[in-house]
């Protein structure tokens, strides 16, 4: 096919996926929104997009672009995926519409209400724990160990095995990517990590009243088949993990570099939630998607050819000066609503509610009982080819 190809030609050397600008992927983003609306990466042969509109136009048009190829680097068209695929992320309508609906009601507001007291109680309890120091890794003690308290038994999952959770996600994170040294890090354990996965999401292994037995009676009704409902669960257990501790590390960490903020969320805690989405924005936790092209589509005059993969900047769209203000800041009084964080469109994230109230009640319990919150050292990013992640942070608290 001869297409010719007016996009700007970003350095044919050009990685989103090295480890220095995973470390700190914030120069790149600004040098690929300004190099145009349509970018080319050459060492990955894919087109990329990366200031908002183009994202957000991208990201509702799943006509053109498609998630069915696969939204990562690997092109299920041509490539075998490292797992079966996801019957919601890398599926379209009309495939993609029963699981989808399935699992918005699983996820939906009467389920989530009935969490509501426990996780608030929950919270108070970490919170409670962890304030026996003055100084705590943030990471370890909070945002992973809130999620990992509360969301694998809102799943009903048993008890054994739990720790498999975190590592399985981060390598279908990195196998996003390309296959670089962080998906050969996670390599070895895929077999493992993946059987135990599979197995946690037969009927019998799910404990009553979970979103895991809600998945399986709604494949008893009907609305879904019995092959589709284990897979439905492991998308529970693969999306809403690895990317809830982040967000909150996220927000923990925006919160520890702006005293000025964490004062205001302390006057008025009903800012909890907006507290989260600007945090989802300003950190974007999920960094990159990539679509396929359905057809030859022309997008500011360079058209990128049937079957191209299409890398969509979700974290360089939350931070683009064209639509935002003030991009980089990390403010409570904006609107953060419209952000790409979580998606747009007809695959924006299904369990945000999830995450949300989460979020809430860690940061409703915290307010409640820390005055002041700041680092205590330098913390350490993880590096991971699709999420903004932590290993550490140390955090020092001033309790009330
Ligand atoms: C990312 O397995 C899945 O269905 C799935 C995996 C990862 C995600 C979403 C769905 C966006 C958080």
């Amino acid at each position: 096919m001869a297409v010719t190809d007016t996009s700007p030609l970003v350095h044919p050397d050009v990685d989103p996926f090295a480890p220095e600008t995973l470390e700190d992927p914030l120069p790149l983003q600004e040098r690929l929104r300004d190099a145009g609306p349509v970018v080319r990466l050459d060492r990955y042969g894919v087109h990329a997009l990366a200031r908002y509109e183009h994202v957000h136009a991208a990201l509702t048009d799943w006509q053109t672009f498609q998630s069915a190829a696969g939204v990562g680097l690997a092109n299920f068209r041509h490539e075998k995926p490292w797992r079966p695929p996801s019957l919601l992320l890398e599926a379209d309508p009309p495939l993609h519409d029963a699981p989808r609906t399935v699992l918005s009601r699983v996820v939906g507001p009467p389920r989530l209400r009935r969490l509501r007291e426990a996780w608030a109680e929950e919270a108070r309890e970490l919170v409670d724990r962890v304030l026996g120091r003055t100084s705590f890794d943030a990471v370890t003690g909070l945002a992973q160990a809130f999620p990992l308290r509360v969301f694998p038994d809102a799943v009903g999952l048993g008890r054994e095995g739990r720790e498999n959770l975190l590592p399985y996600g981060d390598h279908a994170f990195n196998a996003f990517g390309p296959r670089n040294a962080l998906v050969d890090k996670g390599a070895p354990r895929v077999a493992e990590l993946s059987a135990w996965v599979e197995a946690q999401c037969a009927r019998e292994r799910l404990a009553p009243g979970g979103f895991g037995a809600a998945i399986w009676e709604a494949a008893d009704r009907g609305d879904i088949t019995e092959r589709q409902a284990p897979l439905i669960v492991r998308s529970l257990l693969t999306a809403g993990v690895d990317t809830t501790v982040h967000g909150l590390a996220a927000v923990l960490y925006a919160f520890a570099t702006h005293p000025e903020q964490w004062r205001r969320l302390r006057e008025d805690p009903r800012l909890a939630r907006v507290a989260f989405d600007e945090a989802v924005r300003w950190e974007s936790p999920v960094q990159t998607f990539f679509r396929t092209a359905t057809r030859d589509v022309e997008i500011a005059g360079t058209t990128i050819p049937e079957g191209g993969k299409i890398l969509m900047f979700l974290g360089a769209a939350n931070r683009d000066p064209r639509h935002w203000t003030d991009p980089d800041s990390f403010d409570l009084t904006r609107d953060p609503s419209a952000h790409v964080g979580f998606g747009m469109g007809l695959h924006q994230c299904v369990g945000q509610h999830v995450a949300r109230l989460e979020a809430e009640s860690l940061l409703t319990a915290l307010a409640e009982r820390v005055e002041h919150i700041e680092l205590a050292d330098t913390p350490v990013r993880h590096l991971n080819n699709t999420l903004r992640a932590w290993s550490s942070m140390p955090v020092r608290v001033r309790t009330v």
